[in-house]
């Protein structure tokens, strides 16, 4: 699925979650932090899914980021089948506004965990800049790069209500 030097994985339940994905990639590009991206049905490319998780780190991922609206197994299916560590994003659902995808993804029984974010864009961004700290413990670059991305983020928020 990739070289070693591309170390997140971004898989989604479907074409129509990218809209909310592209938020990881975003804030991971923010970062220069390599990513790849693939649709991964749990209930519907069942195979896909398996070869995407059992080959995940063989194939040089250091993480998964794995996110799903309806029936939203995926990220838990994900994690079922590596160890790698897996970051869950419940996308917003038409039905329940995403309340069941994240009670899909973050109530994993005892044993097989997968860090939960908020549901939508938030949650995807989250999940990018979450990777990319995980993924700082053993890159001082990327370390220094995060830290410049948080002092700018501090510093663009005005201390007064008006110009
Ligand atoms: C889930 O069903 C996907 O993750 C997506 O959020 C939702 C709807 O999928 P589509 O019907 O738009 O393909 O599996």
């Amino acid at each position: 699925m990739a070289t070693s030097s591309t170390p997140v994985a971004i898989i989604m339940g479907s074409r129509s979650d990218w809209p909310t994905m592209r938020h990881a990639a975003d804030a991971l590009d923010a970062l220069g932090v390599a990513w790849e991206a693939k649709v991964v049905s749990a209930h519907r490319t069942p195979q896909r899914l398996y070869e995407v998780a059992t080959g995940a780190k063989a194939a040089g991922f250091k993480l998964i980021i794995a996110g799903a609206g309806g029936a939203a197994h995926l990220p838990g299916m994900a994690a079922s089948m590596t160890d790698l560590p897996v970051l869950g994003v419940p996308v917003q659902s038409k039905a329940l506004s995403g309340l069941d995808s994240l009670l899909s993804i973050v109530q994993m029984p005892g044993g097989v965990p997968v860090a939960t974010l908020a549901i939508g864009e938030a949650g995807a961004k989250n999940a990018g800049l979450l990777a990319a700290q995980i993924l700082a413990l053993s890159d001082e670059a990327l370390a220094e790069r995060l830290s410049a991305y948080r002092t700018a983020q501090t510093d663009a928020v005005a201390e007064t209500v008006e110009d």
